[in-house]
């Protein structure tokens, strides 16, 4: 494939929100930024290259209010602008909050249009905070089951624990944009990937490949410093406690692409693949790329991605 096309699809309030963060920072590539709302005032906010108001008729502009049923709605009925604004895409990365309208109501919806284009999807959700009571975790529940019941794969982030993964004294904004920065990471970390010809070549069907393995996933990316071994990195990627993932040893595929100077070692390289084989036993597929960087001022890096994770409920 020339250069693959991804697209970056925020759904809903949060999405939205996320794709704002993202603008920040100049996005490479072949990559589109999408935004999806009911909101017209989630959207004018919004710093996306593309704009789907969903189901003005039905919604009047306004958000959900945590009606699904209205999303899924609207979402329909603005079935032809996504198929237009979506056609001609070989991935995209979904991000949506769980809990309102949106996630369960047009974020599966719109995966469904998605599958029908036979367009790989992998997902990035927030969990709702506890707080926000029993109801919204429901429907988050429901969310994700009907997100996975459409086959894509899906990276749970449990807005829940943010204080206890970043510790005291973070703001609520500073809290949100530590998820939307392993978004970032991931799109940057698979870029490079992508863009690069490895001495062991991962690309983008090896990618796609992964995904495919419908289920729960776990992202990682991470910068190797001196004192760390690769499979103490992979330990902390695999139990990441921004990601929620109750059973990561369940994961049926796995990539994991490294990026080094001309010094890293065979043994290492085995090391690290017999590490996360142990780790992730009912693996029927795990890739392993490395990419020689020749500016050796920069530190190696490792992006892992492990998919296929059964979903035992409740999740939150
Ligand atoms: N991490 C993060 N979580 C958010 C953000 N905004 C909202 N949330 C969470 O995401 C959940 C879903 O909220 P929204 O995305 O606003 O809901 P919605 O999809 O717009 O649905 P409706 O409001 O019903 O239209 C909430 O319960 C919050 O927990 C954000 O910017 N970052
Ligand atoms: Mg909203």
């Amino acid at each position: 494939m020339a250069e693959a096309k991804i697209v970056i699809l925020g759904v809903g309030g949060l999405g939205c929100a996320a794709l704002e963060h993202l603008g920040q920072f100049v996005l490479q590539g072949n990559v589109r930024t999408v935004a999806a709302s009911t909101s017209a005032a989630e959207l004018r906010a919004a710093s996306a290259e593309h704009k789907v108001l969903l189901g003005f008729e039905l919604a009047g502009g306004e958000g959900c209010g945590g009606n699904s049923e209205l999303a899924r709605e609207a979402t329909m009925l603005s079935k032809q602008d996504l198929l237009e604004t979506l056609a001609d895409t070989d991935l995209v990365l979904m991000i949506a909050g769980m809990g309102g309208g949106h996630g369960l109501g047009a974020a599966p919806a719109i995966t469904t249009m998605l599958a029908e284009l036979k367009i790989p999807v992998l997902a990035f959700v927030a969990t709702p905070f506890n707080f926000e009571g029993k109801r919204r975790n429901q429907l988050s529940e429901q969310g994700i089951a009907a997100l996975l019941q459409t086959g894509c794969a899906v990276v749970v982030l449990p807005n829940d624990q943010l204080s206890a993964a970043l510790g005291a004294g973070f703001s609520l904004q500073q809290a949100f944009s530590a998820i939307h920065q392993v978004l970032y990471q991931l799109l940057c970390a698979l870029l490079e990937m992508l863009s690069e010809l490895g001495l062991i070549n991962l690309d983008f069907n090896d990618f796609v490949q992964v995904i495919s393995h419908n289920g729960l996933a776990v992202v990682g990316i991470a910068d190797i410093a001196a004192e760390d071994s690769i499979p103490m990195i992979l330990q902390r990627l695999l139990n990441n406690p921004l990601i929620k993932c109750q059973s990561v040893h369940s994961a049926q595929a796995a990539l994991l692409h490294l990026a080094a100077d001309n010094t890293f070692k065979l043994e290492q390289f085995e090391a690290t693949g017999s590490y996360l084989a142990q780790q992730i036993p009912s693996a029927n597929l795990i890739l392993q790329g490395l990419t020689l960087r020749s500016d050796s001022a920069r530190r190696g890096s490792v992006l892992l991605l492990a998919c296929g994770i059964r979903h035992h409920q409740p999740l939150c």
